[in-house]
């Protein structure tokens, strides 16, 4: 094993003298960079056994915008270890972790190049039979076990110190609660969709609430959040589900990942029609219905506390996490369409006037649902709401 004493940015050829020099593959390696996100390089090599590994490596810069903002490589770190952390809950559900290095910012771990990215399948019109359930399971089970309803407070709190990742938060606290809100520099929409934007900015009624979201993403420590759960952060086939990507990880609001799920199951809904929209409605039904059985089973077995048999806490604390899921669902929909980080399932529409069409409807949806999520008490609602849009 060779060990770095700083960091260089991997090419195919220093990627595939890594792997030989640290026993991660042998023989004869090829290698290709497949990453396709906004931050990192994505290594694949392959031997001539037909062996695989990835490679992932931290950019110290945003990739999407350029060496022009700094990124911290920390973020390596922490995407390692919440990918451990969440893999003692849920291991069928996350890549396995095979090599770490901190001063080169990689993470090398299973290759799931056999799978396929859930948003590219789901835009290719797929339907994945088991990815709702499974991804419910996996929200219920990395959210309660990492919150304090199961850890020693002292444990939670080591926890929360480990996974401390504020220059990732600031991303988010930006691209996602302040910059679509004002006319910000980082924001990219259609000039076609000017006066709905505009619209946003003068609203003062959904200014006040996106504030408090914001206020609520910044304080509430409640568990180890993956921090960008969208369908991009997930790989699928028909019978498998692994979440990847938790860079963005920290001690957050539980329904900050629910939300992004929700929201980016949403994007489909609203871009399909007819029988293949209502297979994503009952996928959005099912994401929920499993998180809140499965995370009321755990409540019920593993929490201990004089409260934990207080009559009508749980469905209070259920409560409100449905209450942030649909508020930050509806901050999601909003910045995937006119902020910073944009979505496939919109930008891909090649007919324009449709395309205006959909982002308008997406608008409108997060627009309404941040305003009037304390009115809508189920995820039926949230669906019959969702038809609503015109
Ligand atoms: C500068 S990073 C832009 C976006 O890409 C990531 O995947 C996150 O969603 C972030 O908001
Ligand atoms: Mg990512």
């Amino acid at each position: 094993m060779t060990t770095a004493t700083q960091y260089e940015a991997l090419t195919n050829t220093t990627a595939i003298a890594y792997a030989k020099d640290n026993n991660l593959l042998s023989g004869s390696i090829t290698c290709e960079e497949i990453g396709d996100g906004n931050l990192n390089y994505v290594f694949r090599l392959v031997n001539d056994k037909g062996d695989s590994i990835i490679i992932k490596q931290a950019l110290p810069y945003a990739k999407v915008v350029g060496e022009s903002w700094p990124l911290t490589l920390q973020r390596a770190t922490i995407e390692a270890e919440t990918l451990k952390k969440h893999g003692e809950f849920v291991p069928a559900y996350v890549p396995r972790v095979l090599h770490t290095d901190a001063v080169l910012a990689i993470t090398v771990m299973e290759d799931l190049s056999h799978l396929t990215v859930a948003r590219d399948g789901l835009i290719a019109g797929q339907h994945y039979a088991h990815l709702a359930k499974h991804i419910g399971e996996y929200l219920a089970k990395t959210l309660f076990f990492t919150s304090d309803f199961a850890l020693h407070p002292f444990e939670k709190k080591r926890l929360q110190v480990a996974f401390s990742n504020p220059e990732l938060c600031k991303i988010t606290e930006d691209l996602i609660f302040t910059d679509p809100y004002y006319d910000a520099p980082t924001n990219d929409f259609e000039e076609g969709l000017r006066s709905s934007v505009e619209a946003l900015w003068q609203d003062n009624d959904l200014q006040r609430e996106v504030a408090k979201l914001k206020r609520h993403f910044l304080t509430q420590a409640e568990a180890l959040v993956h921090g960008d759960l969208h369908t991009g952060s997930i790989f699928v086939d028909a019978q498998t589900t692994k979440v990847i990507d938790p860079e963005f990880a920290f001690y957050g609001p539980i329904g900050f990942d629910v939300g992004q799920v929700i929201a980016n199951f949403t994007f489909q809904w609203l871009t399909r029609q007819g029988e293949d929209r209502q297979k994503i409605a009952t996928d959005i039904a099912t994401v929920w219905q499993v998180f809140d059985t499965t995370y009321r089973q755990l409540f019920t077995k593993h929490y201990e506390e004089h409260y934990a048999k207080v009559a009508g806490y749980l469905d209070d604390h259920i409560a409100d996490i449905f209450v942030d899921t649909l508020g930050y669902a509806g901050a999601e929909l909003i910045r995937r369409t006119i902020g910073l980080a944009h979505v496939k399932d919109l930008d891909s529409i090649e007919n324009t006037a449709l395309r205006l069409q959909k982002k308008q409807q997406t608008l409108q949806a997060g627009s309404f649902i941040i305003k009037n999520r304390r009115n809508i008490s189920s995820i039926e609602g949230y669906l019959a709401h969702l038809e609503d849009i015109r």
